[in-house]
């Protein structure tokens, strides 16, 4: 199946886990078609914000063919009662990296008593198309770790065991990563809502 596919985030490490991942599908991203732009992500919900930001690219680019895809994620720690959450990408404030936040999420954890915690991830997909808007989730289980180790993957994924692995995300090679991840389960359910729209 051959159909363009326009990717709606500012998150280099999102664009290559989801242009592996989408086989068969042409994947662009939004800002290599117009100016990237600034989206207010207010929404409650992972879905929320991930809509937010699959309209806002659909209605920036003006095309009513155009099919838009968005990922809202992040994770959420157990002993800090499901924080960072939706704030993960600011969660050692706006406009830090992701070094800070995952040395941030270390030190909250180790300030509530504990060495690790029981954690996952969740991920959110909009999909934005001229026939409306659909969503889908997808989750992965696992251990935040407060020693850090490896450097694949991105953001919270070198403190991230996946339960079933001694390897922490930062550890473990893409490709087994993205056949356990939120976000990659999360694909496998937009797939089954493109196949119907395509
Ligand atoms: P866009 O909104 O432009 O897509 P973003 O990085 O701001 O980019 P989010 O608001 O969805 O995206 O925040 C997601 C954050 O959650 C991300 O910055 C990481 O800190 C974390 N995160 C999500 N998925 C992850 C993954 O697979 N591995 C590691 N960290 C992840």
């Amino acid at each position: 199946m051959s159909a363009k596919i326009v990717l709606a985030t500012s998150n280099k490490g999102k664009v290559v886990e989801i242009k592996n991942m989408m086989n068969g599908y042409e994947v662009i991203n939004y800002t290599d078609i117009i100016p990237p732009f600034h989206i207010e992500e207010d929404g409650d919900t992972f879905k929320q914000n991930a809509i937010i930001k699959a309209k806002a690219v659909f209605e920036a680019l003006g095309d009513n063919e155009a099919i838009v895809l968005s990922d809202d994620s992040g994770i959420c720690v157990d002993v800090l009662g499901g924080t960072p959450g939706i704030y993960s990408a600011r969660y050692a404030g706006v406009g830090a990296g992701d070094k800070e936040n995952l040395q941030k999420l270390v030190e909250s954890i180790k300030e509530v008593g504990f060495e690790t915690s029981s954690a996952h991830y969740t991920a959110a997909i909009a999909i934005a198309t001229k026939d409306g808007i659909f969503t889908v989730h997808g989750h992965m289980y696992g251990t935040a770790i407060t020693t850090p180790r490896g450097d694949k993957g991105f953001g919270y994924d070198p403190m991230f065991i996946p339960e079933g692995f001694e390897n922490t995300l930062g550890e473990l090679d893409d490709e087994i990563k993205n056949k356990i991840s939120h976000r990659g389960r999360a694909l496998e359910n937009a797939k089954a809502v493109l196949d119907v729209l395509l």
